[in-house]
Formats: C-alpha cells, sequence, structure tokens
C-alpha cells in the first residue's frame, strides 16, 4: 500500500434508467450490471471496484429509489435506502431537465437526513444541446446543496474522467479493499443469470414486463478446464408467458440462450454449455421466500 491511497465506497443513486449501471460498466470498463432501457433491471446490490494509482473506489450500484408496488419493490426500496447509511460519497445520476418531479424532491429529501457528501451527475448530455445544460444545473441548485456537479454522458464516456477526479477528492486515506484485479465480489452464478436475465429481456421486448427471474441450478467446470456446463431456470408468472418465452418451435428460447451463451463465453473466457428450462411460478414477485430464493435477498 501507498501512504497516499485513498479508498472508499461510493453509492450510485437515481431514478430507474437514468443510467447508473451504464456509468458503472463504462468506468469498470467491464459488462458487471445489466442495463436495458426497461425500468428497474437492477434488483440487487452490485459492488464493482475501480482501482488506479490514486487508490480504490468500491460502487454499490442501487435499485431505484421509488415508491414500492410490491414485495420485491419494498425490498428494492429498502436495498437502496440501506446502502446510503454505508458509503463515503453519493453519487446521485438524473436526467437532463429542468422538470423535477415528486422522486428527485423524496431523494433529496433522504439525502438531507445525513452528512454524506453528495456529487450530482446530469447524465446523458448527448441528447440535449450544450447551451441548455446550465440550466438544468440551476434548476438541481434549487433542491439540494450539491459539493458537486458535472454534466457527463456515461454511454459516449464523456466527463466520466472528471466524475472519477471528482469521486477521489471526497474518499479518506487509506488502505485498498480489494486486489487490483478484483473488478467484482458478486459471485460468478450472480452475473451469469443476471447475463441471461438480461437476454431474456432484450429478447421478449414489451411483452412480458418484470416478471421472470433466473436461477442457476448447476454452473460446473469440466476437468479439461475448457468447458462450463450451465443450466438455468428462467421463471415466469403465467403460463401465457412461458409459452412467449419458448416461442415458436422453442425459437425464442433459442435465440435467448445463444445471446446469453455468447456473452458468457466472453466473460469466463471458455466454451460453454448452457442448458434452458422455463417454468411458471405465480405470483413469485409477491412471495419473500421466492424473492430469496432467487438470490434477491442481498
Ligand atoms: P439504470 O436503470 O439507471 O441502471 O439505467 P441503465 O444503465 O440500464 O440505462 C438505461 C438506458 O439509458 C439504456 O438504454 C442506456 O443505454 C441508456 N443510457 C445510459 N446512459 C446514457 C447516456 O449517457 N446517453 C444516452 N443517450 N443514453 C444513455
Ligand atoms: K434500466
Ligand atoms: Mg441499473
Amino acid at each position: 500500500m501507498n501512504e497516499k491511497d485513498k479508498s472508499g465506497f461510493v453509492a450510485i443513486i437515481g431514478r430507474p434508467n437514468v443510467g447508473k449501471s451504464t456509468l458503472m460498466n463504462h468506468l469498470i470498463g467491464q459488462k458487471i450490471a445489466i442495463t436495458s432501457k426497461k425500468p428497474q433491471t437492477t434488483r440487487t446490490k452490485i459492488r464493482t471496484v475501480y482501482t488506479c494509482e490514486r487508490g480504490q473506489i468500491v460502487f454499490l450500484d442501487t435499485p431505484g429509489i421509488h415508491k414500492a408496488k410490491n414485495k420485491l419493490g419494498e425490498y428494492m426500496v429498502n436495498v437502496a435506502e440501506h446502502t446510503l447509511q454505508e458509503v463515503d460519497l453519493i453519487l446521485w445520476l438524473v436526467e437532463p431537465s429542468t422538470f423535477i418531479g415528486a422522486g428527485e424532491r423524496h431523494i433529496a429529501e433522504e439525502l438531507k437526513e445525513n452528512q454524506i457528501p453528495v456529487i450530482l451527475v446530469i447524465n446523458k448530455v448527448d441528447t440535449v444541446k450544450k447551451e441548455e445544460v446550465l440550466a438544468f444545473i440551476d434548476a438541481y441548485r434549487k433542491i439540494y446543496d450539491f459539493d458537486e456537479i458535472i454534466p457527463a454522458s456515461a454511454l459516449r464516456g464523456e466527463n466520466t474522467d472528471v466524475i472519477i477526479d471528482s469521486i477521489f477528492k471526497y474518499l479518506p486515506y487509506g488502505p485498498r479493499f480489494y486486489d487490483e484485479d478484483t473488478i467484482t465480489d458478486q459471485p460468478m452464478r450472480q452475473i451469469v443469470s443476471e447475463i441471461i436475465r438480461e437476454k431474456a429481456l432484450h429478447a421478449l421486448d414489451e411483452e412480458i414486463p418484470h416478471g421472470i427471474a433466473v436461477s442457476i441450478e448447476s454452473m460446473k467446470e469440466r476437468p479439461n478446464g475448457k468447458l462450463t456446463d450451465i443450466e438455468a431456470t428462467i421463471v415466469c408468472e403465467r403460463d401465457s408467458h412461458k409459452g412467449i418465452i419458448i416461442g415458436k418451435k422453442g425459437a425464442m428460447l433459442k435465440k435467448i440462450g445463444s445471446n446469453a451463451r455468447y456473452e458468457i463465453e466472453h466473460l469466463l473466457d471458455e466454451k460453454v454449455n448452457l442448458k434452458l428450462w422455463v417454468k411458471v411460478k405465480k405470483d413469485w414477485r409477491d412471495s419473500d421466500f421466492l424473492i430469496k430464493n432467487y438470490g434477491y435477498d442481498k
């Protein structure tokens, strides 16, 4: 350890779909958190690690803070609010707009409860005119006394280096928490299940909303170290959904499987034999037991 190393925890918060996972993936340089156009894609707290010569940043990507509609929603809000109490800094992402909704005001009120520094990132500035950005900054200044406000584009990597520089200003001096080549402490099984879920969400488009989960039944590398066998189940809420997920002559499931396999092979850097099943579990989103069973309990 270098005496001048800084290390700390940073929570990324913000409404669903503002680009939290995209930003974290960009900063870490490898795909960990899944992203999609559907809100609430991120259900669990994902911890990723950024290491450089200045020290180490541990990012916690939280599910969005919003009003819960069911048990899964409640669980996601809990994770988000919990995270805020255990970090050195909060990175709050918003859309480029002068309209500040009830959701944003709710987050601002939550943040006033503690002393943790807050950096506001106005993301997706690639979608607006440069001269508009000052107005967004002014609007947000009125609801909270931010330590910094940074306009950025997570998708294009614009100003993301400024975000890293600013984060280090607020981290305490201290040793690193993880090895320098660690990028996540999320178990590989969980990452694999998130990849399958992402591919399913993409392939199914708008047909099936949030009612799917993926459980990994087994994941085992063959003794030759060149192939991993994975068996996974996609869980949905209705028989009709099961039909859609399987598709005509199994075409949909095949597409989900081959897209997922391609990405998992890339991640594991070896061949993958992926077997997918589909199961119906009615109302799993309202069952504490099933939510825990599918790995959403931390
Ligand atoms: P999260 O729910 O906050 O984690 O949001 P995601 O990272 O899943 O992103 C939601 C959508 O916004 C995805 O389609 C992203 O590609 C898109 N997105 C994220 N960042 C940017 C950005 O800087 N510019 C633009 N144009 N799109 C973005
Ligand atoms: K999303
Ligand atoms: Mg996300």
